[in-house]
Order: C-alpha cells, then structure tokens, then sequence
C-alpha cells in the first residue's frame, strides 16, 4: 500500500526526517512529530481519528525512546492543495491517554491528496509548525461509519412537476442532532445546491437562503414526475467541505426526455459548443487528474470571452452513474489558467474513484447567461 508523502516543516529550524509510510514524521527543533496513518489507510466520507505523537529528541531513554510531550496546544488545519477554492477545515484535535500522543477528528468529503498542517504551542514555548501530506482513498463502497452530517428535505411532500415548489432544506449534525446554523463560504455562497434526475437527463445549481432556524429554502420547478437526487456542497464553520445526498420524489407528468447514458465528450448549450477531455488521454481511476473543457461558438471560434461566476473560471460538477459519488472542481486560479480560459480552455482537477459511466455538468458564465453543458464519459477498469 503506497502512500505519497511530502513533509513541511515551516519553522525554519526545521528539518525533514526520514519518511516512513506508515508513520511519517516531521522534526522542528528538538522536537519531532510522528503522524499514524491507520492500517488500513485514510477513507474519504467518514470520521477518522488520525493519531499522532510529539516528542522531545533532547529527552531521549534507550528504552523508552524520545519522550513524548504532555500539554500541547495544537491546531490543525487541512486542505486539499488540488482543489482551490475548496473551504480548509479546522478540526478538533484531542490529547490521547499517552503523555504526548494526540488525535485529529478528521473527516475528507473525498479521495485525493490532502495536507495536514498543525501549528504546535508547547507551555511557554514559541509555536512551531509541521506539515504532512496524505493520500486518502475514496469512500468505502460498503456502507462504511455514518458522516458527519446529513442533509433533510423539510416537508418533501407535494412537489409537483411544472409548479413552483417551495424546496426546504436542512443541515443536521448526526451526533447533536442539532440544526447547523454557521457555515463557512464556498465559492461566495454558504450552500450550492445541485439537483439531478436520477437519470442526470435534467440538472439545476441553486443557492437555497437560510432562515434563522437553520432551514434553507429555494422555489425550484421541477420539470416531470420521478425521483431526483439533492446535492448540498456546504461547509459546517471549521468542518471543510461537504457533499451530502438526499432525494425527493416529485408527482406530474411523465419527462419528455428519453434516458441516454451514450458516451458523448461534446455538448452544447444555446450556440455554445463545448468538449471535454482528459489531460493524459484516459480517465484513471481513483486518481486526481485533469479535465480540458474547451468552448467554441458556433463557427467553432474559441469563447475566450467568459466571465468568473461564483469566483471561478468555471464550475464542474461530476456524478457517478448511481449518483452516489459527487465532484465539485474549478479551475486553479492563476496566470497560466486565465491565459488559457481567454483562448476558451478551463482545466479542472477530477477524480473518478470506480470505473463506469459518469455524467458531467460544466458551467461558465458569458455575456450575462450561465451556461451548462453536459458530458458523458466512461472510466475503464
Ligand atoms: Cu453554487
């Protein structure tokens, strides 16, 4: 089992210690940081205790090793570096029953590489930092421990197709079972709500407004009877970012569209063309990787004349056939990038953790409309 590690340590007394796969550590100063990956590895889409141990290299016992170091004020923050704009989190990190060993309540909406850093105050000493990077598997596919949070339709009875239907959300800590009331920004929103048939045939991006109750509420008319899955990309204050799923069943009409999952890397949407692809050629599985849009008019000129919508570039919204797995990615912000969005290109960081079909939905903002234009690709084994 391999694990890509990079080690920052940021105090400049610091310096990179060996890299074990297992438990990699960072030295700063006299002090040294060994960070315990559990057995079987980090999974996105549950909680996890990630230990570790700070010890002192000056007290060092023949038997019992470096001491370890009681009482340090620890603060975490981790981020995922390939995914700009995505809110870091702060969890909470606890003393463990050894003197010296700690815990990070962790929890990774989804596979990928992510940073650990931990700003570390020892009694009266100054903070010094460390850094870890660790490679976090997708989700279990096998209902693996509960998330965090759950999303809740308020009152999901009496969606009608083609009538306006006041949809009311809510975010609820599992544990507390309290209503989450404070959330951190996203993409100059606190909630993106992504609606889906659960064919992916119909596809919306709202931004719900919260009540002081904690309740969300967004008019949306959906288009025909069935089932269709809710997507909300929040951010609990402190918890990072966090897709959670629900789904609504809605009475009417029959859609008046046919489902189709053929495989289709060009789209269009009101005389915009777009196409998409993968920079290596193929779609990897459970690997970051990076996805070209390219956009055209329709005398196939580049559209090098978007404007950023929600802070980015661009928005780009991956499901799964099931529905069950969920990337939201723009593209870094940059020089290279906005060089390239003028010539009609936005790259965007995606994952595919299984193999199979995936629907793509890329939005972009031109001349005071949002575009959508979806995608259907195949992931091989
Ligand atoms: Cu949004």
């Amino acid at each position: 089992m391999l694990y890509r590690l990079m080690l920052f340590a940021l105090a400049s007394s610091a310096l990179a210690a060996p890299a074990n796969a297992q438990n990699p550590t960072a030295k700063a100063g006299k002090y040294v940081v060994e960070l315990r990956i559990p057995e079987e590895g980090l999974f996105a889409g549950e909680e996890i205790d990630i230990e570790f141990r700070v010890m002192d290299s000056t007290k060092n016992d023949e038997i019992l090793g470096m001491a370890g170091v009681p009482n340090v004020k620890v603060e975490a923050v981790i981020t995922m570096p390939s995914m700009e704009g995505m809110p870091e989190a702060k969890p909470k990190v606890h003393a463990e029953g050894v003197p010296g060993d700690y815990g990070i309540e962790s929890f990774f909406p989804h596979g990928g590489d992510y940073k650990i850093e931990l700003a570390l105050t020892s009694p009266n000493e100054p903070t010094f930092k460390v850094a870890f990077t660790v490679d976090v598997k997708d989700e279990k596919p096998a209902k693996g421990k509960p998330k965090p949070y759950v999303l809740q339709i308020v009152d999901g009875k009496g969606a009608k197709a083609g009538q306006p239907f006041n949809l009311k959300l809510r975010i609820q800590d599992v544990k507390s079972k309290l209503t989450v009331k404070a959330f951190d920004m996203a993409h100059e929103m606190y909630f993106h709500l992504l609606l889906a048939s659960k064919d992916f045939q119909w596809f919306l991006h709202e931004h719900p407004k919260m009540a002081p109750d904690g309740t969300w509420t967004v008019p949306i008319t959906f288009p025909a009877s069935g089932e269709y899955f809710l997507y909300s990309d929040v951010a609990p204050a402190g918890k990072g970012s966090q897709i959670l799923i629900a789904s609504i069943k809605v009475d009417g009409p029959k859609p008046s569209w046919t489902t189709s999952w053929k495989i289709g890397t060009s789209g269009q949407d009101r005389g915009i063309q777009g196409s998409i692809s993968s920079f290596g050629g193929d779609y990897p599985v459970a690997k970051m990787t990076t996805l070209v849009l390219k956009i055209t008019d329709s005398t196939g000129k580049p559209v090098g004349d978007t404007v950023p919508w929600l802070g980015a570039a661009g928005h780009l919204m991956i499901f799964s056939q099931d529905g069950h797995t969920v990337v939201h990615s723009h593209p870094a912000h940059g020089e290279e990038n906005a060089r390239l969005v003028k010539q009609g290109e936005m790259r965007f960081s995606g994952r595919f953790p299984k193999p199979g079909i995936y629907r793509i939905f890329a939005q972009f903002q031109r001349q005071g409309k949002i575009h959508t234009i979806p995608f259907t690709i195949e992931v091989k084994p």
